[in-house]
């Protein structure tokens, strides 16, 4: 699949600091350490609802990670998948009487308006689980051969435990994971299962739906947790510096995925980090496309908001924390691209270099964007104020707010 186009990212003067960041596995802060070539996979949509202010805000973490390695020099190897089979998208399909394919195409194709409009960083291999079933069927089949999956009624399932390190993502105890596994796409009720919480690595055609050739296992369709494992293993190989998503893929999704690379490989950790955003509200609740309870980018930009202030808005909630879409974040946020943009459009101005510094360091502390943006106000109010000499001021911060933020002024 194509992605899309990549904002020119301005390099800025010296080098930026190592990143911080909260892993889930070790539940602590840990500093990645990434090579000359930082990898990094981020799950990616279902599209059949795109894209809401929680699926802008995880994208809006995860760029801000590569902003960060960019800084520092090293290029960044992104790879980001598209979930374009899968149930819900199926269930959608039947419920609005519309073809499954052409659903997940416009969904995805405004999803990539809206991640261009934002300034995401593109991923450097765009992968469709539909586009990956070559790859996974032989997964599964070694999965079946080595012992580690079995089959049920012609579906096949992997058995949790044959990973000594399963449960090591999340850290759940037992009755948390079947609560969430029964939630999130798992089947912990179905008969004949070695462990509740095994899940679904192969799905047997079932009458109507679409169906690939799956060579020994039957013809069929993959489960969802070996499709993100097929993807990153192509294309960045175990031991990957971030796994990312919203927190809601804590479990089962990534802890499922780890287990199905790690008894795959026999090597040990899938991802160095796994790193996971909080989830967006509205009226108090997380936004999904189940609930229906959803605020788009695509809406907001067709009503005439900077998309600027989309991702200012995005930028003014830590990364981590649950958080409220509501019409005053996103005013604040207006506000604030206002002041910002008065400051930098001054002729000169205070000098800069400090808050470069602190920006960076900001970003670099597990990715404190409120942080970041607060020092950019104190920068912006001195400026509007008084202003100052430094002719270079302004087009530096213009630069550096884009640089690390994603923000143009
Ligand atoms: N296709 C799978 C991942 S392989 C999937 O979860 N798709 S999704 O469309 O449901 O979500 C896409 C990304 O947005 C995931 O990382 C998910 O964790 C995140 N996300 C979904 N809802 C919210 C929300 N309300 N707040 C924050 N992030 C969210
Ligand atoms: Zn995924």
């Amino acid at each position: 699949m194509h992605a899309w186009p990549a904002s020119e990212v301005p390099a800025l003067p010296g080098k930026g600091r190592d990143l911080r960041i909260h892993d889930t596995a070790t539940g602590g802060r840990i500093t990645l350490d990434p090579g000359p070539v930082a990898r990094i996979y981020v799950c990616g949509i279902t599209p059949y609802d795109a894209t809401h202010m929680g699926h802008a805000a995880t994208y809006n973490a995860f760029d801000l990670v590569q902003r960060v390695w960019l800084d520092t020099k090293r290029q960044v190897h992104y790879v980001q998948n598209v979930t374009d089979v899968d149930d819900p998208l199926l269930e959608r399909a039947v419920r609005d009487g519309q073809d499954w394919t052409e659903l997940a195409e416009r969904e995805t194709a405004l999803f990539r308006e809206d991640m261009t409009a934002l300034r995401m960083l593109p991923p450097k291999h765009y992968i469709g689980a539909v586009e990956a079933i070559p790859g996974i069927v032989p997964l599964v089949e070694r999965l079946r051969d080595a012992g580690a999956a079995y089959e049920l009624d012609g579906d096949v399932y992997f058995s949790v435990e044959t990973d000594p390190h399963f449960g090591g993502v999340s850290n759940l105890d037992a009755e948390a994971m079947r609560l969430l596994s029964a939630e999130r796409g798992g089947d912990p009720e179905r008969p004949g299962k070695k462990n509740p919480l095994d899940p679904m690595l192969w799905m047997a055609a079932r009458e109507g739906e679409p169906s690939w050739d799956g060579a020994s296992l039957g013809p069929g369709r993959p489960g969802w947790h070996i499709e993100c494992v097929a993807i990153a293993l192509d294309h960045l190989g175990m031991g990957f510096d971030v796994q990312g998503g919203g927190s809601d893929l804590a479990f089962p999704h990534h802890e499922m995925g780890a287990s199905h690379a790690q008894v795959l490989t026999g090597e040990y950790p899938f991802a160095q980090a796994y790193v996971h955003a909080g989830m967006v509200a509205l009226d108090g609740e997380k936004m999904s496309k189940s609930r229906g309870n959803l605020v788009f980018v695509s809406k907001l930009r067709h009503d005439g908001v900077d998309p600027a202030a989309i991702r200012l808005a995005l930028l003014s909630h830590h990364y981590r924390s649950d958080w409220e879409w509501t019409d005053q974040v996103l005013a604040d946020a207006v506000e604030r691209l206002g002041r910002w943009r008065a400051a930098v459009s001054r002729p000169d101005g205070l000098p800069a270099e400090a808050l470069v510094e602190e920006v960076r360091e900001a970003l670099a502390d597990d990715l404190d964007a409120p942080a970041a943006l607060a020092a950019v106000d104190r920068w912006a109010e001195r400026q509007n104020a008084e202003g100052g000499t430094d002719e270079g001021a302004p087009g530096l911060v213009s630069r550096t707010v884009d640089a690390l933020l994603g923000v143009a002024l």
